[in-house]
C-alpha cells in the first residue's frame, strides 16, 4: 500500500488575508488538494441599502493591497447602471492609476512575497560580496551599484539578533534551494532595494489619487484630480515613472529571467490550462476595447481565444460556507454566510467557487499575457518570444509556475512603457467628470483587470439604493474550492502531481501557491467561532 500523508499549511504566510491549504501526498507526490479561505468579511452584505455613489468608498476597503481596483470597478458599475460615458481625461487618469498599481504590486509580489521561496536568505551570509558584485554585473550590467558587503552585514545583524523578522520560519537550507550564496546575496540585496522602489509607485498614486492606499479621486462620472493635471505634476509623475522603468528593465526583469534559468524544471510544474481575462486599460468607452485584451482560453489552446460571455459566469456555493447549493450568476448572486465547520468532504471555504461555463479558470498576469499573445498583441508577442528564446523554453512552458512569475514581470514592463503614451494624451484644459443621473431602478456590471486578475462587480439598484451588490474577485477564481460538479479550483488543480521532497518543509507547495499572488482579503470580501459573538458597528453619517 502506498503511504499517504496529509500536510496542512495554515495560515499560508507572505500573502494578503487568511488561507489554509491542505494536500495529501502519496509516494512523494500531491494526490489531493484543498484550498480554504478562513475568514468571512461580508462587504457585499454591508452595501445593501446604501447610496450607489458611495459604494466605491466601501468596496475600495476590501483590500489593503489592490485598493484602487475595487474603487474603479464600483464607479464603473454604477456608471453602467446610469448609462454614463466618462470623459477621456477620466479614462486616461484611471489607466494611469491602474498602471501605477501594477508597477507597485508586481515587483512587491516578486521580491517580498515570492522570492524567498527560491532564495535562501541564510545562505547569503556565506557569500563572497566581491564575487556577488561581479556576478550582478553580468546578470544586469546597468543595474544600480549595490554595496553587497553592507547588505551582508545588515543580514548578519538580523540573524545574530535572533530576530529574523520577515525572514523567520523559512525552510533555509532545504535542498530545493538551488542558488549559490552569491546569487542568494544578490536577491537579498534586491529585496531591500525593491522596498524603496515601491514607494515611488505609491507616490505616483498620490499625485492623481491624493493618497495611497485607498485613493480619493474617483467619483461616479469621472475623477476629481483636475487641479493636479498640470505640467509640473505630470513631470513629477514622469520622473517616478522613469525611475521605475529603469528598475523594471535593469533589476526586476533580469532578476526574473535569471531566476527562471536557475530553476528550469519549474517551467513544467504547477500549471493550469484554462484562462480568463476581462481586459483592462480602456482605449475608449467600451469595456471590451482595451490595451490588454480580454478573452477565454480553454485547455491551453492558444489557437482559439473566445470572447468573454458574461452570462456564462456563475458562482457555486455547494462546498463553501454559504446557504444553499445553487450556482448563481452574480447579477442575482447571494451572500448568506452559513458556517458549518471545516470539512473537506463537504463545505470547507469562505470563498465561493466561480466558474465560466462550468469550468474553473485561472485569472491574472498569465491569463492576460497568454490572451494578448494569442490575439497577436505586437508588443506582448515580442516580449514573450524574447523571453522564451533567452530561456530556451517553448510556449508550452508558459503554463507553469515560472510562466506565471515571468508573465507578471513582462506585463509590468509593457504597462510601464505604455504609461508615457497615456500621459501624453491628457488634455489639461478638458473635462474630467460628468454628473451622473442615477436611476431609481436599474442594474450595472463592470469588469476590470486587477493586478491579480479578472474582477467583476455587479449592482442592482432599487428605490435608488443598492438592493444587491456582488463582487467576483481574482483570488476567488484562483483559490476557490470545488464546485457543485466536484471540479477543483485552479490552485487545487495546479498543486496535483507536485513532488514534495520533505513533507515537513513543503516549499514546493508554497512556490505554486505564491506564484498566484493570493489575496484572501479580496477573495472573501468577522467570525469568532470560539465566542460566536456578533458585533454591532454604528456608522455615523
Ligand atoms: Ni486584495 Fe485583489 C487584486 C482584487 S485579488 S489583491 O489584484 O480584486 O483577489
Ligand atoms: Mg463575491
Amino acid at each position: 500500500m502506498p503511504e499517504t500523508t496529509k500536510i496542512t499549511i495554515d495560515p499560508v504566510t507572505r500573502i494578503e488575508g487568511h488561507l489554509k491549504i491542505e494536500v495529501e501526498i502519496t509516494d512523494g507526490r500531491v494526490t489531493n488538494a484543498w484550498s480554504s479561505g478562513t475568514l468571512f468579511r461580508g462587504v457585499e452584505t454591508i452595501l445593501q441599502g446604501r447610496e450607489p455613489e458611495d459604494a466605491w468608498l466601501f468596496t475600495q476597503r476590501l483590500c489593503g493591497v489592490c485598493t484602487y481596483v475595487h474603487g474603479v470597478s464600483s464607479v464603473r458599475c454604477v456608471e453602467d447602471a446610469a448609462g454614463v460615458s466618462i470623459p477621456d481625461n477620466a479614462r486616461i487618469i484611471r489607466n494611469l492609476l491602474m498602471g501605477g498599481l501594477y508597477i507597485h504590486d508586481h515587483p512587491v509580489h516578486f521580491y517580498h512575497l515570492h522570492a524567498l521561496d527560491w532564495v535562501d536568505i541564510v545562505s547569503a551570509l556565506s557569500a563572497n560580496p566581491g564575487a556577488a558584485k561581479i556576478l550582478a554585473d553580468t546578470i544586469s550590467p546597468s543595474a544600480p551599484t549595490i554595496d553587497f558587503e553592507e547588505v551582508q552585514t545588515k543580514l548578519r545583524t538580523f540573524v545574530n539578533s535572533g530576530q529574523l523578522g520577515p525572514f523567520a520560519g523559512g525552510y533555509w537550507g532545504h535542498s530545493a534551494y538551488q542558488l549559490t550564496p552569491e546569487e542568494n546575496l544578490i536577491y537579498a540585496a534586491h529585496y531591500l532595494y525593491a522596498l524603496r522602489e515601491q514607494v515611488k509607485a505609491a507616490k505616483m498614486h498620490a499625485i492623481f489619487g491624493a493618497k495611497n492606499p485607498h485613493l480619493q479621486s474617483l467619483r461616479v462620472g469621472g475623477v476629481t484630480c483636475e487641479k493636479q493635471v498640470t505640467s509640473t505634476r505630470i513631470n513629477e509623475f514622469k520622473t517616478y515613472l522613469n525611475q521605475l522603468k529603469d528598475f523594471i528593465d535593469h533589476v526586476y526583469l533580469p532578476d526574473v529571467k535569471y531566476l527562471a534559468s536557475k530553476y528550469p524544471e519549474w517551467a513544467s510544474i504547477g500549471g493550469f490550462n484554462n484562462y480568463l481575462a476581462f481586459g483592462e486599460f480602456q482605449n475608449g468607452n467600451s469595456p471590451w476595447d482595451n490595451y490588454l485584451p480580454g478573452g477565454v482560453i480553454l485547455n491551453g489552446n492558444l489557437a482559439e481565444v473566445n470572447d468573454v460571455d458574461l452570462s456564462k459566469i456563475s458562482e457555486h456555493v455547494e462546498r463553501s460556507f454559504y446557504a444553499g447549493t445553487s450556482a448563481r450568476h452574480p447579477a442575482s448572486g447571494e451572500t448568506i454566510p452559513n458556517y458549518t465547520g471545516y470539512d473537506t468532504k463537504d463545505r470547507y471555504s469562505w470563498l465561493k467557487a466561480p466558474r465560466y461555463n462550468g469550468e474553473p479558470m485561472e485569472v491574472g498576469p498569465l491569463a492576460r499575457v497568454l490572451t494578448a499573445y494569442a490575439k497577436g498583441h505586437t508588443d506582448m508577442v515580442k516580449l514573450v518570444d524574447e523571453l522564451l528564446t533567452q530561456l530556451d523554453l517553448t510556449m508550452d512552458n508558459m503554463h507553469s509556475t515560472l510562466g506565471r512569475v515571468a508573465a507578471r514581470a513582462l506585463e509590468t514592463k509593457l504597462i510601464a512603457d505604455q504609461m508615457d503614451n497615456w500621459l501624453s494624451q491628457l488634455n489639461t484644459g478638458g473635462s474630467f467628470i460628468v454628473s451622473p443621473d442615477i436611476p431609481t431602478t436599474g442594474a450595472g456590471a463592470a469588469l476590470n483587470e486587477a493586478p491579480r486578475g479578472a474582477l467583476g462587480h455587479w449592482i442592482n439598484i432599487d428605490d435608488r439604493k443598492i438592493a444587491n451588490y456582488q463582487m467576483v474577485v481574482p483570488s476567488t477564481w484562483n483559490l476557490g474550492p470545488r464546485c457543485s460538479a466536484g471540479k477543483k479550483g485552479p490552485v487545487e488543480e495546479a498543486l496535483m502531481g507536485t513532488m514534495v521532497v520533505n513533507p515537513e518543509e513543503p516549499v514546493e507547495i508554497l512556490r505554486i501557491i505564491h506564484s498566484y499572488d493570493p489575496c484572501l482579503a479580496c477573495a472573501v470580501h468577522i467570525i469568532d467561532t470560539n465566542q460566536d459573538k456578533t458585533y454591532t458597528v454604528q456608522v455615523i453619517k
